[in-house]
C-alpha cells in the first residue's frame, strides 16, 4: 500500500522529469507579488487540477504561499489516486520556485504528513508551519492553514455524521413525542424548526472559526490572518483585523492575490472548457 509519503517523493521524481519544459508561459500576463491559495486536495476526484493550473498559469507572482491541504494524504492512504493532471500542477509549482517565485508551503491536516519536513526545502520550497507575510503596503498577516482552530469545527462534523444516522430514528421519534405531547396537551414539537436549528449550528461553528482565527492573530500584534481549511473564501474585518481565506478548489476555486501596491483581491476563478487558454477576465472579482 503506498502512503503519503509516497507521493510526496513521486512528486521529486516528477521534478526530475519535467526541467525540460521550462517555456516562459507566464510571460503573457500581469504579474502579482503575491498568490494565495490552499485546499488543492490533489489526489481526490473532486480536486479541480485543470482549474488550478489555469490560475496559476493566468496568475504569475513573485511569491506564492500554498496554505495547506494541497496533497490529500487521507485520501490516497485510503485510496490511490493521482492522474496526469495532479502531476503537471505539482510540475507547475516546482517550475516556478526554479523560476524565481518564491513558494512557501504551510501544511495542512490532510497534508500533515509534510509537518515531517518543516524547516526543510524540497524543489526549492520552503515548507513551515506557520508564516508571517508582510503586504507591500506594511500590513502584517499570519499565514496559517487554521485546522489548529478546529476543535469546534470538528465538534460539528460529529454532529452531523450523528444526524445523518440519527435522521431516521428522529422522525419515527417524532412521531412517538408528538403523539405523547397531545395525550398531554402539548403542542406539536416541529421537526423542520429544529433542523433549522441544527443548520443554524452548523453556520454558528464557520462564524466561531473566523472570529477565533482573527482573534489569534490579532492576539499576535498582527493586522491580519489568511487561511484556509472550511473551504469558504471570505475576506472581511472582524473586531479590526482583516481574516482573508482563500477558499479551495474542489467547489469554490478561489485564490487571493496581493497585486504590486499590497492591494488584496480575493479571486474566483471560472473555467472555460472551450478556450484552454483562459484570459485573466475569466476572473470574477469576489471582494
Ligand atoms: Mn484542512
Amino acid at each position: 500500500m503506498r502512503s503519503a509519503r509516497d507521493a510526496w517523493d513521486m512528486a521529486a521524481k516528477v521534478q526530475a522529469a519535467s526541467t525540460a519544459s521550462d517555456a516562459d508561459e507566464d510571460s503573457a500576463y500581469p504579474r502579482y507579488r503575491t498568490v494565495f491559495v490552499s485546499d488543492l486536495h490533489l489526489g481526490t476526484p473532486g480536486c479541480q487540477a485543470e482549474a488550478v493550473l489555469d490560475f496559476l498559469k493566468a496568475h504569475p507572482s513573485e511569491q506564492l504561499y500554498l496554505i495547506g491541504d494541497i496533497i490529500d494524504g487521507w485520501q490516497l492512504r485510503r485510496r490511490w489516486y493521482w492522474p496526469q493532471a495532479h502531476n503537471d500542477v505539482i510540475q507547475k509549482l516546482l517550475r516556478r520556485a526554479r523560476k524565481g517565485c518564491r513558494v512557501v508551503f504551510v501544511p495542512g491536516n490532510h497534508d500533515e504528513f509534510a509537518r515531517h519536513f518543516v524547516g526543510h526545502h524540497f524543489g526549492g520550497i520552503e515548507v513551515v508551519e506557520e508564516a508571517v507575510h508582510t503586504t507591500a503596503d506594511g500590513r502584517r498577516l499570519w499565514v496559517v492553514h487554521g485546522d489548529y482552530f478546529d476543535a469546534v469545527v470538528q465538534c460539528a462534523k460529529w454532529l452531523a455524521y450523528l444526524g445523518d444516522n440519527l435522521y431516521e430514528f428522529t422522525l419515527r421519534l417524532n412521531r412517538y413525542l408528538n403523539s405523547l405531547r397531545a395525550r398531554l396537551g402539548l403542542p406539536y414539537w416541529s421537526l423542520s424548526a429544529f433542523l433549522k436549528h441544527k443548520v443554524k449550528t452548523a453556520l454558528n461553528y464557520v462564524t466561531d472559526f473566523e472570529r477565533a482565527v482573527a482573534a489569534e492573530a490579532g492576539r499576535r500584534g498582527l493586522h491580519g490572518v489568511v487561511c484556509g481549511h472550511i473551504h469558504r473564501a471570505e475576506m472581511r474585518e472582524i473586531d479590526g483585523v482583516l481574516y482573508c481565506n482563500d477558499g479551495d478548489w474542489v467547489e469554490s476555486h478561489t485564490g487571493l492575490v496581493e497585486h504590486m501596491d499590497g492591494r488584496l483581491e480575493l479571486v474566483r476563478w471560472s473555467t472555460h472548457p472551450a478556450s484552454k487558454l483562459s484570459a485573466p477576465r475569466a476572473q470574477e472579482v469576489l471582494a
